[in-house]
């Protein structure tokens, strides 16, 4: 399967690593380099090609760049290959402009030899970089503040390496707080009172919403580079443990839920679930804390296999390994929060775990690179309950059953397809309370649709979407204002958009009527740089999606 411009646009981005910490690997097979050229390479390694090539370049998105293959095409082959890109997706950094000729032959020499190593990250190194700012003993014994905790949103300002917490109710801006490069995501501690960030450089915050002005009390670097962190739910672990998976090294590690105090490093290097062959470099992609067992739910990119990381004895740890398939990404749960469902996006499947019978119960296929976030719940008139995708390559909207109880025909299949906008899409929301179905296209190539979204009412799907221009609303000067994920507040008669505009111009949150899909708010700061993803306390600890 080709790649799109879409998927292009989302895997590029420049890793958390840095390049100077990768020793240098010229070796006298490949051909002759100077020490420079090499360490030009090994940047533009790192910031453009590592996201889908694979930092060891095994491959992922991208085609493998091991020694063998690259030896055997040769710096002639491999400069056309870089210069004028492919239809299966590789870009054309020459003609495009990126690179000029003279650094697509560096480029093209440096992959001849090995691929340079990161270091390893241990626990010797989690240890230095742990910090408990605030003791657990010192911190509160009750919320010291007057806002509703439950209705504030933890917004990623992602080229700022921070994070904004908007009071959902009143819509300022309580604290921006400081956190790691390039931040991912946020996730809420199962009491609703800690938020813990991750950056891509896998850098660890945990903040705490008890205090009068919520600030962060722990931090560790838990590897170079990493994407996913979550925190023990189940019943009598709540608070009680954090998980965070990294990308490199590859594995993931439990950690302390009070202090961030690293306890178990778990590798994830090992065979793929297909070929069974050996992977030096599988990326731990989304985590999920089960509500049926004392477990983790983690997904394995590159080896395609979901780990049930049991937390209840760290000494002498169970993991039960599902095998699903090549390359997991990003997931959530069905309504009632028994199956986890995730998209295992080259292979162009839904996985879905029973978390509670601790099995996979299905494997479906949909169409090119599914991509749910967490995807979105809802109860279709004519097939039941089902849980959403939309998906990058294409400009479908998939439901796929989910309840094999009363609608047992129905579960796990796709029954129903829409067309949503177009394809670029990256995530889908809904909530218990509304009758919407929000589906964004950030990445598509045509800014009317990116710069809006499409909204189905669930009564009515053959109706086909409204598009509401939340760009346009915001007011903006210049820029590429993508509108991305949507995310409701507690009450679920609200929905929040980000205009993500570029790093060095104005953003802003747009904050939508539910019902009239009439503009409610527009938040704009100039602190809100690059807003992307948006975590409702309440919604995001409590897996209301
Ligand atoms: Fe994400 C979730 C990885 C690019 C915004 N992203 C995730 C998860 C993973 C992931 C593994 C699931 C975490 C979990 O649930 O535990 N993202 C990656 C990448 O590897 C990728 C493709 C490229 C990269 O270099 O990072 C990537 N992601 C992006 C973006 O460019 C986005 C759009 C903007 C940004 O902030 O960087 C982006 N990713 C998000 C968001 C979520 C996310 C908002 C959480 C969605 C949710 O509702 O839970």
């Amino acid at each position: 399967p080709g790649t799109t411009d879409s998927e292009l646009a989302y895997q590029s981005a420049p890793t958390g690593i840095d390049p100077a910490l990768a020793k240098n690997m010229v070796t006298s097979e490949g051909p002759a380099m100077t020490s420079d050229e090499f360490d030009f390479a090994k940047k533009v390694f790192f910031e453009r090609c590592a996201g889908c090539h694979g930092v060891l370049r095994k491959g992922a998105t991208g085609k493998p760049l091991t020694t063998d293959i690259t030896r055997e095409k040769g710096t002639d082959y491999l400069k056309t290959l870089i210069t004028y890109g492919s239809p299966a997706g590789m870009p054309n950094w020459g003609t495009s402009g990126d690179l000029t000729e003279k650094q697509i032959d560096v480029m093209a020499r440096y992959l001849q030899h090995e691929p340079p190593q990161p270091p390893e990250w241990g626990m010797k190194e989690m240890k230095n970089t742990w910090e408990v700012l605030v003791p657990a003993e010192a911190r509160p014994k009750k919320k010291m503040n007057n806002y509703n905790i439950g209705n504030i949103f933890s917004v990623t300002l992602r080229d700022s390496g921070e994070v904004a917490l908007i009071d959902g109710d009143t819509k300022k801006i309580i604290s921006v707080i400081k956190t790691g490069y390039a931040v991912h995501i946020s996730r809420i501690s199962a009491s609703g009172r800690y938020i813990f960030t991750i950056g891509r450089d896998a850098k660890i915050d945990m903040i705490d919403l008890w205090m009068k002005t919520p600030a962060r009390v722990a931090t560790i670097k838990v590897g170079l580079e990493a994407r996913s962190v979550e925190t023990s739910k189940y019943h009598g672990y709540e608070d009680k443990y954090a998980v965070a998976g990294s990308y490199w090294p590859p594995q993931y590690v439990v950690m302390d839920g009070d202090t961030l105090e690293p306890l178990k490093i778990v590798s994830t290097r090992g065979m793929t679930v297909d070929t069974q062959d050996y992977h030096p470099e599988p990326r731990v992609a989304a985590i999920v804390a089960s509500h049926q067992h004392p477990e983790f739910i983690i997904n394995v990119k590159e080896t395609g296999k979901i780990l049930l990381v049991n937390y209840e004895d760290l000494d002498n740890l169970q993991v039960k390994t599902i095998n699903a398939a090549r390359y997991l990404h990003d997931g959530g749960w069905d309504v009632t929060h028994r199956y986890f469902l995730t998209a295992a996006n080259q292979s162009n499947k839904i996985a879905v775990v029973d978390s509670k019978d601790r099995k996979l119960v299905a494997l479906t296929d949909v169409d090119k690179i599914p991509h749910p976030g967490r995807g979105a719940n809802l109860t279709d008139p004519k097939y039941g309950p089902v849980w959403v995708t939309s998906a990058l390559g294409n400009d479908k909207v998939t439901f796929m059953g989910t309840d094999p109880e009363k609608h047992k025909a129905n579960a796990w299949k796709v029954v129903r397809v829409l067309n949503g906008q177009g394809g670029g899409s990256l995530f889908v929301k809904s909530h218990p309370k509304s009758k919407n179905l929000w589906v964004d296209s950030p990445l598509n190539p045509e800014p009317a649709i990116s710069q809006s979204v499409a909204v189905f009412d669930i009564n009515n799907l053959d109706k086909g979407y409204e598009v509401l221009p939340i760009a346009e609303w915001a007011g903006l000067g210049e820029g590429p204002k993508r509108v991305v994920q949507p995310e409701y507040n507690v009450a679920g008669d609200e929905v929040w958009f980000s205009v993500w505009n570029g790093k060095d111009q104005e953003s802003a949150i747009v904050v939508v009527d539910d019902k009239t899909r009439k503009l409610k708010k527009v938040i704009k700061d100039k602190r809100l740089v690059t807003p992307t993803g948006k975590f409702n306390v309440t919604n995001t600890g409590k897996d209301i999606y």
